[in-house]
């Protein structure tokens, strides 16, 4: 059985939760508290020597890690959410480097910011330039979904499930989602689905 190192607030660690979850696949949970300093310890690092969640044990005792690198194994053996057609999967691809460039580097930091910081602590600093990131992230994504339900293709994929994790609690980085009339029906779509959970579940 896979076993998942996991934090329940974490976006990154909920994409693979989620995935699970869609499929239908056992795993066991480990809970890794990362505001306690848990990734870092000798135990965590021999696990992702990069010292983050989300990490995936394998049945063979090997371990991935890198969200999307976990999302992209567990859709590959012939699943839905990982299209068979090169180019399609390319396209698939493209929009999960660009969450992880373009996207969670401001929505989730933004969110990681207002979540665990108090009003006058240094890192609230860096909000103007997060929101600025975040937003052209969020038009971007608006202008592609106009006229798509999916970000790749007629059917939810992978890259759907990358950049849920965040948009769909974006409001909690500061985010108003009221202009994004397209992102906010294809988070719907996406939530609609059998097996979908909460990121605050398991
Ligand atoms: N690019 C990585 C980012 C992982 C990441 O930033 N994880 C955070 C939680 S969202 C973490 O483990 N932070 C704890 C630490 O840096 O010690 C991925 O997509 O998996």
């Amino acid at each position: 059985m896979y076993r998942l190192y996991d934090y329940l607030p974490s976006g990154n660690s909920y994409k693979p939760r989620l995935l699970l979850s869609l499929l239908g696949i056992e795993y066991e949970r480990i809970d890794v508290n990362i505001m306690k300093g848990e990734t870092r310890t000798p135990e965590f690092l021999a696990k992702n020597p990069n010292g983050r969640i989300p990490a995936l044990e394998l049945e063979d005792g090997e371990f991935l890690w890198e969200s999307n690198a976990i999302l992209y194994f567990l859709a590959s053996t012939g699943t839905p959410y990982l299209p068979a057609e090169p180019r399609l999967a390319a396209n698939v691809m493209q929009w999960m480097f660009f969450e992880q460039y373009s996207h969670e580097p401001f929505i989730a930091v933004a969110r990681f910011i207002l979540m665990h910081t108090d009003e006058n602590h240094p890192r609230r600093a860096e909000l103007k330039d997060k929101m600025k990131g975040g937003y052209a992230a969020l038009d971007v994504m608006e202008k592609h979904l106009h006229n798509r339900d999916y970000f790749v293709g007629d059917h939810v994929s992978i890259a759907d499930i990358a950049l849920y994790a965040y948009t769909h609690v974006a409001d909690q980085g500061g985010f108003d989602l009221a202009p994004y009339p397209a992102v906010r029906s294809w988070l719907a779509r996406v939530s609609d689905r059998p097996g979908h959970i909460l990121i605050t579940d398991h």
